[in-house]
């Protein structure tokens, strides 16, 4: 290891050890470990095709990574070895992993599960590919001034990428605009636009490295650098127009992940990414077989969401226009090789393109959308169609073009069934299945929590990481002293850990002793950060109200960022900093109660917060939370939930035990008649003085001084609108929440509870999640079994 790491010093970089700086000795560091990756990758492609395998093709518009350094090291057993060679060198390994820039190509919950099913398919040895885009500039980095988030744009290209393989020959052409002619008996597409997609390859390395697939992210590069005739001409715009298209398709990742854009520019990412993917498998696949009608037997290609949903028409537009097939023929093929994940009820994150911009970008997949709309409505007259009211439809255009349609929980799937897709699902009653999220238990016990991953392999060994099952073993240590001791010292390492890094980047002191309650999660007012701090605000009003009554110390937590034009959730970031600038400088409270928000949550931010978390905050408003994986990510790391019968909450709570479980509030079903009664905020409101008093205290500025009108319209759609019933649930919430103190103040019993906790949630392993899709949605297994030997 030491060898090779001054070697690519060396070689790669052109310095020497003496003259190096952090981020040389980095770059040395991760080529030396993708040098050991792709020992393991490059076997795993042979024998891929060896055997002809059945692969998946994962396509995501979202991959959040995160930094690679410290998980690649452990994958690959090679963490020791990479620490103790950079001793010798006099380098530390832990500055290295913080010198490495958080890919954020990923807006939250979708992007991060897709970077865990990489993880775990390659655990699983299962061949896979992730598709996605070399953004230029993933998710925004978020600051705030005066209390507000303002937003600048993320860099994590300035450096190179360390772990990836350009690929200039792997190159498709990808087209766009135009017009569209039938002659010969076939459609010919006149396109009028085109960029070159050329692939970027970053291996995935499985669990002590049994097997490697790759994440291929796709960069747009101009047909032509420049039109020189233009240039001379003096046109110098016309003559690098192509070069501004290619640069500004992958430029950014869309900062927004509830609501359409509306941008042709969106489709056009989207259009480009999948059709870059799918003629790389059509060509891969043809490598090895030459009848491409058996394409299904080599092939499962799954779409996150639907932003990959015009790999339908895509697909069928390859077999008839470039292979000959039948309309009839390809459609049922697409259909067979096509399975869509569905990750959100909400009305406004479902896309839908007006079909002028659509028939303007894609006019060939317009005409074969048509066609597949007049199959399904032939084959079952009064359909939902994908044609409706002058708009793509995108989501059922997924459906109807998918084999299987998932749900990401058991209620979510339930909800899919019963509203968005109701009217399919009556005609394909055995096309939606569930398949419950999960989270890889590498990157999300055994690399960020080192303490308690320590215990655990000290106590089972250390089989739970790739069998996270396992950790069943450990209700048995429910009982024992000292072993509970233990892990409370665990989880007491990561709260100074967690307050230390708080006092030196926000100048803040908070007391490791305290509750730790954190909320880290996008704002959106169904997350409901809202009612968390308005929850806060009563409390410290209770506190002050009553200063002897043995109040419990709480540091309330809050982390994640706002889509930039999404009003409300801006709002709620600067009502939260609001409150923290009066409640933390409150002479009578400030050692009972402090808020702490540090500004731009990301991967790396959240590494360091669940495992430091005693209660994990999951307060969406029951059936908007589609699953949630971060309310996994808080259970497995010993927090207790006090959360809603939401998303993935429900089956959190029936693998722990209700009563290790804080739950409160209304079910679905009760919200969606709750609602029905006009004025039920107001209603409510007035029978809560507790609410009252919050909201009264908001709007007569008393966390804004010098502007009492700040939050006039955000108090009054509570008590107008509450769309998202945190009336409704507020003194509930606010009750359990002091179960919550009282239950803390008994450590014996809270340390059990939490250790119940990590103990039960071993089936929420990753995983277990991708067996799930490899069994009813794929139908692929390992493709060779040796590797999981
Ligand atoms: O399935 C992953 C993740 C869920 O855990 C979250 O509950 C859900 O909100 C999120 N959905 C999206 C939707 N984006 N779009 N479109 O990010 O998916």
């Amino acid at each position: 290891m030491k060898d090779a790491i001054l070697a690519h010093l060396r070689y790669g970089l052109g310095k020497d050890a003496s003259h190096s700086s952090v981020y040389d000795w980095r770059m040395a560091l991760s080529h030396a470990l993708r040098d050991r990756a792709v020992d393991h990758w490059i076997p795993s492609t042979q024998t891929t095709y060896a055997r002809k395998a059945k692969r998946v093709y994962y396509l995501s518009m979202e991959f959040l990574i995160g930094r690679l350094v410290e998980d690649m090291a452990a994958n690959l057993g090679a963490t020791e070895e990479a620490r103790a060679a950079l001793a010798e060198l006099g380098q530390d390994f832990d500055t290295l992993v913080r010198d490495e820039p958080d890919a954020a190509l990923g807006n939250g919950g979708l992007g991060r599960l897709a970077a865990c099913f990489m993880d775990s398919l390659a655990t699983l040895g299962i061949p896979a590919m992730g598709y996605g885009i070399r953004y230029e500039h993933g998710l925004f980095e978020q600051d705030f001034v005066d209390g507000q988030q303002i937003e600048k744009p993320e860099t994590w290209l300035s450096q190179k990428h360390a772990w990836e393989f350009e690929r200039p020959e792997v190159q498709y052409s990808i087209t766009f605009g135009g017009h569209v002619e039938h002659h010969d008996g076939r459609a010919h597409w006149h396109p009028h636009e085109t960029v070159f997609a050329t692939a970027h390859d970053t291996p995935v390395i499985g669990w002590q490295g049994r097997w490697g697939n790759t994440l291929r992210l796709w960069s747009a590069q101009p047909v032509k650098i420049f039109d020189l005739a233009s240039f001379n001409r003096g046109d110098y715009l016309a003559a690098s127009r192509s070069e501004a298209l290619a640069r500004t398709i992958c430029r950014v990742l869309y900062p927004d992940d509830t609501t359409e854009t509306g941008k042709e520019l969106r489709l056009k990412q989207e259009y480009f990414f999948t059709a870059a993917s799918i003629q790389d498998l059509i060509r891969r696949f043809l490598v090895t077989h030459d009848d491409i009608r058996r394409l299904d037997e080599a092939a499962a290609i799954q779409l996150n969401d639907t932003h990959p949903a015009i790999a339908g028409p895509e697909l069928v537009r390859l077999l008839v226009d470039v292979h000959g097939l039948g309309m009839g023929e390809a459609i049922d093929l697409a259909r067979r090789c096509l399975g869509y994940t569905n990750h959100t009820l909400l009305p406004e994150a479902l896309e839908r393109w007006p079909e002028w911009l659509f028939g303007r970008v894609l006019p060939r997949h317009l005409e074969i959308i048509r066609e597949i709309e007049a199959t399904q409505q032939a084959e079952f007259a009064g359909s939902p169609r994908i044609l409706d009211h002058g708009n793509v439809q995108m989501g059922e255009l997924a459906f109807i073009m998918a084999h299987k349609v998932n749900g990401v929980s058991a209620l979510h799937t339930d909800l899919v069934k019963q509203t968005l897709f109701s009217d399919l699902h009556r005609i394909h009653p055995t096309r939606i299945i569930n398949q419950t999220n999960g989270i890889t238990p590498r990157r999300w016990l055994h690399t960020c929590n080192p303490a308690l991953s320590g215990l655990i392999t000290g106590a089972i060994g250390d089989g739970w990481v790739a069998d996270l099952e396992q950790l069943k073993a450990l209700k048995g240590k429910t009982g024992d002293a000292a072993f509970l001791s233990d892990f409370m010292a665990a989880k007491r390492h990561n709260k100074e850990r967690l307050s230390n890094w708080v006092q030196q980047t926000l100048g803040q002191s908070i007391d490791p002793d305290a509750m730790f309650d954190v909320q880290i999660k996008r704002i959106h007012e169904y997350k409901r950060q809202h009612m968390n701090i308005l929850e806060t605000i009563a409390l410290w009003n209770e506190m002050k109200a009553n200063p002897g009554a043995g109040w419990q110390p709480r540091v309330k937590i809050f982390g994640g960022k706002a889509a930039p034009g999404y009003h409300v959730a801006k709002e709620i970031i600067h009502l939260i900093n609001d409150v923290a600038t009066v409640i933390n400088n409150d002479p009578a409270t400030k050692d009972l109660l402090q808020i702490v928000y540090p500004p731009n949550y990301n991967v790396t931010m959240a590494e360091m917060l669940i495992p430091a978390a005693d209660l994990s905050e999951q307060i969406s408003t029951a059936g908007k939370e589609a699953s949630g994986t971060g309310n996994m990510k808080f259970a497995l790391n010993g927090a207790l939930t006090i959360g809603t019968l939401d998303g993935a909450n429900v089956e959190i709570r029936e693998h722990v035990g209700a009563e290790n479980f804080f739950l409160f509030g209304l079910t679905a079903q009760e919200i969606m008649e709750a609602r029905k009664q006009p004025g039920f905020a107001r209603a409510t409101i007035e029978k809560s003085p507790r609410m009252q008093r919050v909201l009264q205290q908001i709007a007569e500025g008393r966390f804004s001084p010098g502007d009492a009108s700040r939050y006039h319209g955000f108090v009054g759609n509570l008590w107008d609108h509450d769309y998202f019933c945190v009336s409704l649930d507020f003194d509930n919430y606010y009750d359990t929440q002091r179960r919550a103190d009282e239950a803390f103040g008994h450590r014996d019993a809270w340390a059990a509870m939490a250790l119940t906790n990590t103990a039960g949630m071993g089936w929420f392993s990753s995983d277990r999640t991708i067996q799930g899709y490899a069994r009813d949605i794929w139908d692929v297994g390992p493709a060779d079994a040796k590797t999981l030997e």
